[in-house]
């Protein structure tokens, strides 16, 4: 039975590759930092299958041990500071846990054991100031927050690794991924979790910034496949994955109220606080290297992720 080691595995992406790699027959170790409150809800009906241990990325100590304990086959460092607008508010420990973090783990790897298959959770936040269109693993990077200046540098010291150590290093140059599971404040999920709130008399109003961004938005089941087909692939390398179209967030917006007859100009207010200092504001992938390598493509269309994201939110807030 192969082992796997997942950082971030109270996460959204964690949740799916844990039921990913479960089904695969793997065991899976989850790295969880020491918390004052229990952060398992996403993992709750897969806890008794799962081995979970403590460990942060800024403590490397802890990760070492991690490694020497559990001797796992592949690492997925999915941890990191993920929320673009705290990356502003607090740069230097964005920059610790989502850039520094990764040559942590990727230290622990080499000192312990280098066979380890090792993938890094890279994102389109380091394409930013789009200087192709569409995105691929060609594109040069131009972020445009210090989240984004830390995944390029995240995505960097793990091709180096590659090269340097020739470590099994992968990096997974993922698009905009959504789920039912995603966090509340980012855009997808704050609207859905919104119009179901308006649509069972909770709420009044959607307050939102910058309607016109537009995203690659793709399914989080579907991503974490490729995150496991990276690591299966015969080689390291470095891959874009996403849907390879791109709608604004006034369109999510539309789809999301439409969905539950409603029309989102009659809701939505659009908020000064929501802009940003930098905004990012076109990205559309080409997945052409990951369909023609690795065999994967996107199965979940737009308006079935956010037809499965309002529902979710009705179903869950209908209970309350
Ligand atoms: P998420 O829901 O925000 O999960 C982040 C995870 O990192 C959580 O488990 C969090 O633990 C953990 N974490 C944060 N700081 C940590 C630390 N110092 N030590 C240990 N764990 C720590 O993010 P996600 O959407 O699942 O994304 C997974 C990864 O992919 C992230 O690296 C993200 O930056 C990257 N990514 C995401 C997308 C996307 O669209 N979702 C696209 C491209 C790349 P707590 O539960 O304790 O907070
Ligand atoms: O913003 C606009 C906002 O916070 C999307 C992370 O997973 O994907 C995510 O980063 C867009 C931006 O995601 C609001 O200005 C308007 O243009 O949902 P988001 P993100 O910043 O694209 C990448 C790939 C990652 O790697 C990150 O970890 O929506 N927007 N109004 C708003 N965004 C938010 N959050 N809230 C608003 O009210």
């Amino acid at each position: 039975m192969p082992t796997a080691l997942i950082t971030g595995i109270t996460g959204q992406d964690g949740s799916y590759l844990t039921e990913l790699l479960l089904g695969k027959g793997y065991q899976v170790v989850g790295m969880v930092r020491r918390s004052s409150t229990v952060t398992l809800e996403r993992l709750e009906h897969i806890q008794d299958d799962i081995i979970i241990t403590q460990g942060d990325l800024h403590d490397q100590s802890s990760m070492v041990a991690l490694i020497e304990e559990f001797k796992p086959d592949e690492v997925y460092n999915l941890a990191a500071q993920s929320f673009v607008p705290t990356s502003w508010s607090q740069p230097l420990l964005t920059a610790e846990a989502t850039g520094l973090g990764v040559t942590r783990i990727l230290e622990a790897i080499r000192l312990v054991n280098p066979k380890i298959k090792f993938y890094q959770a890279s994102s389109s936040e380091m394409f930013g100031k789009v200087m192709e269109v569409p995105q691929r693993e060609s594109t040069p990077f131009y972020p445009r927050s210090p989240y984004g200046v830390a995944k390029v540098y995240g995505h960097w010291i793990t091709v180096n690794y590659r090269e340097s150590f020739d470590m099994f290093a992968a990096s997974g140059i993922l698009f905009n991924h959504e789920s039912p599971r995603r966090g509340l404040e980012f855009v997808t999920r704050k609207i859905t979790n919104t119009v179901a709130k308006i649509k069972l008399g909770q709420a009044k109003e959607l307050r939102l910034g910058n309607l016109e961004a537009q995203r690659d938005w793709g399914f989080a089941g579907d991503y974490v496949e490729a995150m496991w087909m990276m690591l299966q692939h015969p080689h390291a390398d470095s891959f874009v994955i996403g849907t390879g179209e791109t709608h604004a967030v006034r369109e999510f917006c539309e789809l999301a109220f439409g969905y539950v007859g409603l029309n989102y100009q009659d809701y939505v207010i659009q908020d000064p606080r929501f802009y940003r200092p930098a905004e990012v504001d076109l990205l559309i992938s080409d997945p052409t290297k990951a369909t023609n390598e690795l065999g994967w493509t996107t199965k979940t269309s737009f308006r079935t992720l956010v037809e499965m994201m309002v529902e979710s939110d009705l179903k869950r807030l209908s209970k309350k």
